[in-house]
């Protein structure tokens, strides 16, 4: 911590700001081809890029070369997904350079701002779950945890969205288009990643039967790596993306057939493993194709971890010493059979050593209870993709029901629970269950979640393995997540309290005395009136709608999904354009209300959901009564760099998923971080943020998560909700009928009906009227400014628990095994 601050005194010499400009000119040249006297931002964006990099690579090595000095434990994140969005600002961040670097780009004839909007959002990941793997990166190595993140480097990122007469359209987001400055590509580095085949056995020299996975078809996987400066970059570590590439004697009897084409085709299709991010949000779509994707990373990677470890060791016995490999999701669960089928069929051990050391190996993040969401594959797919694979799981099978049955004699029902097999509907393996017998602890992401894991979805084997399950609750940097995307309030923050918040999350809470003071509420109202004004100019741009900085800005802002209750924020809407229109004069609290969010493309619901917030926009932004009071905008292609807009600009988040099935939520983080009031119900990380700022400090309303589930046990009633409270019916009825899409009468029918039919799985019905009251007080709190900023200062002052740099600490300590280096 200190060891930053130290860092940044000298900052202008470790990174030679001096020779910075020249390095700009001459990498326009250099690499760019560029003449230095054309003012194209684009190249001047790339030329600063490389510069900046440039200056990472020496202390990178330096990094590297410490791991391999101190014999460090190192940590493997594997993830199908990371969601860095934009490097240049925090790799500027992370390095303290900020300052300098926009004065040496003003002296170019440029703001640093246009110049960071020249770049295009690394959007690797769909949403939550991906953000955090970057979070934990940023977290590791500016905590000197030495790690990396291992992942695809997609062709295709998250879809890019728009809307088009209220609907969203998808294009491609082909993000590397124009080339990414930061990646570093291994061109002589490449594996080999079989498929297919069959699985054999033959005879060793010692007359041991033994397995090999024979007449595979190849393809090779060529590393990416992206540069992962820590704050006060100490450290720089990297995250390591890998490419499919067509191996090089793929289908040479094509072309010695001469089919050319047929050959090519090979090759085509080989590679298109890596083309395309899926775009389903805890929603498994089942395609071979992301089975193969799966075990591309997950067979890529270990042999580049095996390399590594056996560079400085001579027998694989001491992995588990050496290597911690955390699954994020079951994503990368594959990997359980991998290691063991690399350990016993290339390094020649027995099942039970192989075993030993697999489980000492793993552990597994759970991040969703979704049903929809848990992985199981046909075992006739995974079979024929991975023969070897399926062989290994059957046994890993075999001797854990084995266990199991010798615990719970008789108990049948039990055992079919638990297998990793699924019988019923044809044989499926499920991925969850691989992943916690293969692992030696699982965790949640939040309190609320991991109790919910260990009583609910995974009670079985929290009775069976009584220690395994815990929980560690997700956190955000607060590098991207208030320093570098709130200049405004960290600037204020930073001369109140110093400079030490930003890697000590805790020392925020000196703020909480200020929060009495006067002159420092004017000040932190300040600072959130300038990000409201940058938001209302962004929003002006994007969507050519003026928005007043001076009403309470309501944001939801999120993956588009029914659990997460976009829909219930409309039917608010929806409620108080009603009491404007019936009392045009009434004294109401001028909100403006915005949304953002991607709907996967295949998910219908949502998808009318979006166009319904956009009629209702549409509506309710053409009356005039309602002008100057009440403003609703939907945002498209909700995305890392919009979300630096939006979360700084936020006086309300909204946080209103069904309890129980947010497991934990880190816009929530976020959003209070940067001094927003929270609305939400106690779900996921809502009930820890409760504790933390007070249950005064936040508006929390509706069903709790144990309620839901008696409810659902006990028969739940939507339309007694919508017969007992009139403004409800209403706000049905307009949904129903057809108000808001006059042309077309029927459009938000099935809308209607999910609630009122076919039995409001989420209980929209149930938590609407609490809802409507929380809102109120709401609109009361914010005439009362002075309270309101009170609260806002308490919120982010007491978040310092919300820190990744907290969560990956007790990942370290608790689960890894790893102490950060050089202590
Ligand atoms: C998620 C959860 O939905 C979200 O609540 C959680 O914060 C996040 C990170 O742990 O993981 N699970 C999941 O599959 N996605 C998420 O965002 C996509």
């Amino acid at each position: 911590m200190s060891r930053v601050c130290k860092m940044s005194k000298n900052v202008r010499e470790v990174f030679r700001l001096d020779e910075l400009k020249d390095d700009i000119r001459r990498n326009m040249v250099a690499l760019l081809g560029n003449d230095p006297r054309s003012k194209r931002k684009f190249s001047y964006y790339n030329a600063l890029a490389y510069s900046v990099r440039e200056r990472l690579v020496d202390l990178w090595m330096r990094t590297q070369s410490d791991y391999y000095d101190s014999m460090a434990k190192r940590v493997y994140y594997l993830s199908m997904e990371f969601l860095p969005g934009r490097f240049l600002m925090n790799y500027l961040t992370n390095m303290g350079i900020v300052d300098e670097c926009r004065e040496i780009v003003a002296e170019l004839g440029f703001s640093l701002e246009e110049l960071e909007e020249e770049e295009w959002d690394a959007g690797l990941g769909n949403g939550g779950l991906g953000r955090l793997a970057s979070c934990y990166l940023d977290s590791m190595v500016s905590q000197n945890i030495p790690g990396y993140g291992y992942g695809i480097l997609y062709d295709y990122g998250i879809f890019y969205q728009s809307i088009v007469n209220g609907n969203q359209e998808e294009r491609c987001d082909n993000w590397r288009r124009h080339g990414c400055p930061w990646e570093i590509t291994r061109l002589d580095t490449l594996y080999e990643v079989k498929f297919y085949g069959r699985s054999e056995t033959y005879y060793d020299s010692d007359g041991n039967v033994r397995f090999r996975w024979v007449d595979t078809e190849n393809v090779m996987a060529m590393p990416c790596d992206i540069l992962i400066p820590g704050y006060g970059c100490s450290h720089v570590s990297n995250m390591r993306l890998w490419t499919a590439q067509s191996s090089r004697e793929f289908n040479l009897s094509d072309f010695n057939r001469g089919d050319y084409i047929g050959a090519m085709h090979g090759k085509v299709m080989s590679e298109n493993i890596t083309k395309v991010l899926y775009p389903n949000d805890q929603f498994l779509q089942g395609m071979e194709l992301r089975l193969k994707q799966q075990y591309f990373l997950v067979s890529a990677t270990f042999q580049d971890i095996l390399r590594r470890y056996l560079k400085q060791h001579t027998s694989l016995a001491a992995l588990p010493e050496a290597v911690a490999v955390q699954l994020n999701d079951t994503h990368p669960a594959i990997a359980i059979p991998e290691l063991m089928r690399l350990l016993m069929d290339v390094y020649g051990m027995g099942w039970d050593v192989a075993w030993d050391i697999c489980t000492r190996t793993f552990a597994y993040t759970n991040h969703t209870v979704l049903p929809e969401a848990l992985e199981t594959w046909p075992v006739d797919l995974l079979g024929r993709l991975l023969p070897r694979h399926m062989q290994i799981i059957y046994e890993i099978n075999r001797r854990f029901l084995e266990g199991v049955a010798a615990t719970f004699p008789g108990d049948t029902e039990r055992l079919s629970r638990m297998s990793v097999i699924q019988e019923e509907g044809g044989q499926r393996v499920r991925m969850a269950n691989l992943a916690i017998v293969g692992s030696h602890t699982v965790n949640g992401v939040a309190a609320l979640h991991s109790n919910i894991l260990q009583t609910g979805l995974f009670r079985d084997f929290h009775e069976y393995y009584p220690r395994k399950i815990r929980n560690v609750t997700n956190g955000v940097t607060p590098r991207r997540w208030l320093m570098q995307c709130n200049p405004a309030l960290s600037r204020l923050i930073t001369q109140s309290i110093g400079p030490e918040w930003c890697c000590n999350l805790e020392k925020l809470r000196e703020l909480v005395p200020l929060a009495e003071d006067s002159a420092f509420r004017d000040a932190w109202a300040r600072a959130k009136l300038e990000n409201k004004r940058l938001l209302s100019r962004y929003v002006l741009r994007k969507v050519q709608m003026g928005i007043n900085p001076n009403t309470l800005f309501d944001m939801q802002f999120k993956r588009m999904h029914e659990y997460k209750r976009q829909l219930l924020n409309v039917m608010h809407v929806i409620s108080l354009f009603n009491r404007i229109k019936d009392n045009p004069s009434a004294d109401i609290t001028p909100r403006t209300v915005l949304f953002g969010g991607k709907a996967a493309p295949g998910y219908y619901q949502a998808k009318l959901i979006i166009r319904l917030i956009n009629e209702v926009a549409r509506v309710v932004n053409a009356d005039a009564d309602v002008a100057g009071r009440l403003r609703v905008a939907f945002l498209p292609n909700y995305c890392i760099s919009q979300a630096e807009k939006v979360v700084p600009a936020a006086d309300l988040s909204e946080q209103i998923s069904t309890a129980g099935m947010e497991a934990s939520g880190t816009g929530n983080m976020k959003f209070a971080l940067n001094g927003a009031l929270t609305i939400g119900t106690l779900d996921g990380a809502n009930v820890e943020i409760m504790e933390e700022v007070g249950a005064e400090n936040i508006f929390i309303f509706g069903l709790k998560a144990h309620e839901v589930a008696e409810k659902r046990r006990s028969g739940y009633n939507p339309r007694e909700f919508y017969e007992n409270d009139a403004e409800l019916r209403r706000v049905m009825d307009m949904i129903g009928s057809g108000f808001f899409s006059p042309d077309e009468r029927g459009l938000f029918s099935p809308v209607y009906d999910s609630l009122m039919h076919h039995g409001d799985y989420y209980m929209l019905m149930a938590d609407y009227r609490p809802y409507m009251e929380a809102q109120a007080a709401v609109d009361a709190l914010y005439l009362d400014q002075d309270q309101w900023v009170r609260k806002s200062i308490l919120n982010a002052a007491n978040m310092g628990k919300f820190s990744s740099d907290r969560s990956v600490m007790e990942y370290a300590r608790g689960i890894w095994h790893v102490e950060p280096l050089g202590k």
